[in-house]
């Protein structure tokens, strides 16, 4: 293995990571954009970013920022993400002493905060790789169109429990599905860009309507009449408009072990919040290990660079 050039990189003070997330609030609002808001998609690069662990050979993970690079970029499960990548490349030029990876992972809790979720612990110290050698191999992203045993096949791989599945899950209170991106179409509720548990309550009006799309995929489809009474943070929307849920959303209430907890985040938010809260920064500390100073050991299968 050729020796990469030595990468020393110190994890940015806490005055610098404040300069990095106000430009991440300042650069959520694009009215051009989708909702009018970065925010989703920047939540679903973390995400990916960091979806990719797989516990039992210490691969994969956020560390690395691979998805920079097309082995791992051009994973299917990956299209669309390269917006992401692109809201935030300004920020990068701005702020070099951030890595890619702490950028994405940073910008995601930014972003789940400003849109009314709660604080996530997050820690810095990710370094980039400098070459494809270590990306994770494609294929590691769930299937939406899959059910109950593949999610548990995905998030048992990373060592997530069924309730940590749930609780993750319910991000898709943002954002929307694109028919170039995924092929699926549309958004889980009716305002994607407020972060909240309405996504549990619809999942339980149990009205789904399996539909089958031009391109073949199947999701499931309802059309919520009384949405503007029932949004509680009172941005009431103009029209009633069809809502989706992928089949593996559907897997959480057909799941006798799944939707308990999708019951009891449906009804109380504040434990929604918490439990995501926790799990939101599990998941992007996914393969990493940091010395007692909270600094992160680069292993050999992880990475090329060190730190002095
Ligand atoms: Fe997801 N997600 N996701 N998802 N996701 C999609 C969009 C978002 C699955 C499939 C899809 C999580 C779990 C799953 C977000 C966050 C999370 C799309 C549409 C598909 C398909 C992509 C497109 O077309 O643009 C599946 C399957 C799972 C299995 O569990 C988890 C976990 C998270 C985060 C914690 C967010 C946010 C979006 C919206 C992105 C956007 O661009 O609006």
């Amino acid at each position: 293995r050729s020796m990469a050039q030595p990468q020393v990189h110190d994890t940015p003070s806490k005055s610098q990571l404040e300069q990095v997330a106000q430009a991440v609030r300042d650069l959520l609002h694009q009215p051009e954009y989708d909702d009018g808001s970065a925010g989703p998609v920047l939540v679903r690069l973390a995400w990916h970013s960091a979806g990719t662990y797989c516990s039992a050979t210490n691969t994969g993970g956020s560390n690395g920022a691979g998805m920079r690079y097309e082995k791992e970029g051009g994973d299917e499960a990956n299209a669309g993400l390269q917006h992401a990548r692109a809201f935030l490349e300004p920020i990068k030029k701005r702020f070099p002493f951030i890595t890619y990876a702490d950028l994405w992972t940073l910008a995601a809790v930014v972003a789940v905060k400003e849109m009314g979720g709660p604080s996530i612990k997050w820690r810095g110290g990710r370094t980039d790789f400098t070459d494809d050698n270590k990306v994770p191999p494609r294929g590691r992203l769930p299937d939406g169109s899959k059910g109950a045993d593949h999610l548990r096949h995905i998030f048992y791989r990373m060592g997530f429990n069924d309730q940590e599945i749930v609780a993750l899950s319910g991000a898709h209170n943002l954002g929307r599905c694109h028919s170039d991106r995924s092929g699926f179409e549309g958004k889980w509720v009716n305002n994607p860009t407020r972060f909240s548990n309405t996504y549990y309550k619809m999942l339980l009006v149990n009205d789904w309507k399996k539909k089958k799309l031009d391109n073949g995929k199947e999701q499931f489809v309802y059309v919520d009449e009384d949405l503007a009474e029932e949004n509680e943070d009172g941005e009431a929307s103009e029209e009633p408009e069809e809502l989706m849920m992928l089949p593996t959303d559907i897997a959480l209430i057909q799941d006798l072990s799944f939707r308990p907890w999708v019951e009891l985040y449906a009804e109380h938010k504040d434990i929604f919040f918490d439990h995501f809260s926790k799990v939101f920064a599990k998941l992007l500390e996914l393969g990493i290990r940091r010395d007692k100073n909270g600094n992160i050991v680069n292993e050999e299968n992880q990475h090329d660079g060190y730190k002095s």
